[in-house]
């Protein structure tokens, strides 16, 4: 009786040690948290983690409440790109983005060189993801990832993410006190998530470790790898801004259009600036896309523009990254068509309404969810060319309006 007792009590005390917190009594249910951690550990071994690292690593993860916090809100709002985009290129990432080149001109050069990718190009990426190193997220990255992985509405990205960062630490690439990033996961200066990191990251000076957190070498020419093998080409064009002719398709104005510079030019597509045989091979590949509708700046973009939405998959990220290298290589960001800032992106109140009102006047947009998919910019432009209004598929506030109308 008594040895029973004494052998639950210590089997408890062990469970006690590894897994719940010191003030847990004896009574309480086993804290669902620790019991998760407990048994991913088979997923972590089927992954190939040795269990001696998943052990020691995994016993001092805490639950983060501001992480479930962060990855409960959804935004109502989306930002205006116009709005991004001056904090993407402001005055002082200019300024320090400019300092930053300077200061590491002989590293920057050597990696550009090596891996075929613009200097200008991997500094304003630098600059965006983590102003030039000064940004880089203090949160224990295991933790963070074990919060998501562990409910909410990331679960299978932080399961995923959470392996890969345990991996990190297996195969030596970087130790776990090394190992911080933001809320979400992205480590150091390049912001790299756990599974980008495991891809791309790069020990560029060889010692070994493949640090994103204070080695330069290495910081430069893993940005400049993941461009690499995302299909940059150096020293061509991200993309410029184009005038489109009165009488442009805006359906053609779509990433998942191609079309060779000469036949843009021939359907009267005209560059802002030098002419477009002095800035692209006449021949290449290119997309129009006009990130506000018709009423704001239409832009030609190319490989490079795809290339660093490999990195970031937001048009708002790409074009503030093209337009900050643009700005250190010592050209300029200004555009001759400005943005629509008298208009604005609706809320997601707003984007159900124009769904319902769509269905209404007979243009299916699919599900009335809030979210404008491909359906819903297919039956908006079905309308506005129904009205004769420029088919551009650009939900805001004033299609909206319009819309309501009648
Ligand atoms: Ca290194």
């Amino acid at each position: 009786m008594r040895n029973t007792a004494l052998a639950t009590l210590s089997l408890f005390a062990v469970a006690t040690l590894s897994w719940a917190p010191a003030w847990a009594q004896p009574a309480e249910a086993p804290d669902p948290f620790a019991a998760f951690i407990q048994s991913f550990k088979a997923e972590a071994l089927a992954n190939g983690i040795s269990a001696e690292i998943y052990d020691r690593e995994m016993a001092t993860v805490k639950k983060r409440p501001v992480v479930k916090e962060r990855n409960a809100n959804q935004p109502e709002f989306v930002r205006p790109i116009w709005s991004y985009l001056d904090s993407a290129v402001s005055e002082r990432r200019v300024a320090d983005g400019k300092m930053n080149m300077a200061a590491k001109d002989d590293v920057l050069n050597s990696v550009a060189a090596q891996y075929d990718v613009d200097a200008s190009i991997i500094t304003a990426i630098w600059g965006l993801e983590s102003a030039y190193g000064a940004i880089q997220g203090d949160h224990d990255v295991l933790s963070a990832l074990a919060t998501l992985a562990y409910d909410g509405r990331r679960q299978k990205y932080g399961r995923q993410q959470l392996l890969g960062a345990l991996k990190i630490i297996d195969n030596g690439y970087a130790t776990r006190a090394q190992l911080k990033g933001s809320w979400a996961g992205a480590m150091g200066q390049t912001q790299f998530i756990p599974t980008t990191y495991l891809s791309y990251a790069v020990d560029a000076d060889e010692d070994g470790r493949r640090d994103l957190w204070s080695n330069h070498q290495d910081v430069f020419a893993s940005t400049a790898n993941y461009l690499s093998r995302s299909g940059f080409d150096g020293g061509t064009p991200w993309g410029f801004e184009v005038i489109l002719p009165a009488d442009f398709d805006y359906a053609d104005a779509s990433l998942g259009t191609r079309k060779p510079v000469a036949l843009w030019a021939s359907l009267g597509v005209m560059p802002v600036g030098p002419s477009f045989s002095d800035r692209a091979n006449l021949d290449a590949d290119a997309s129009i896309i006009v990130p506000a509708g018709a009423g704001g700046p239409a832009f030609m973009v190319f490989q490079n523009f795809r290339a660093i939405l490999r990195y970031n998959n937001a048009t708002s990220y790409a074009l503030g990254v093209g337009m900050l290298s643009d700005v250190l290589a010592g050209g300029t960001n200004s555009l001759k068509n400005g943005w629509p800032i008298d208009d604005r992106p609706l809320t997601r109140a707003e984007r159900k309404a124009l769904q319902q009102a769509l269905a209404d006047k007979g243009f299916n947009p699919g599900p009335v969810d809030g979210i404008v998919g491909a359906g819903t910019k297919r039956a908006l432009r079905a309308w506005q060319r129904s009205v004769e209004l420029p088919a551009d598929g650009y939900a805001s506030a004033k299609v909206l309006e319009r819309l309501l109308e009648g």
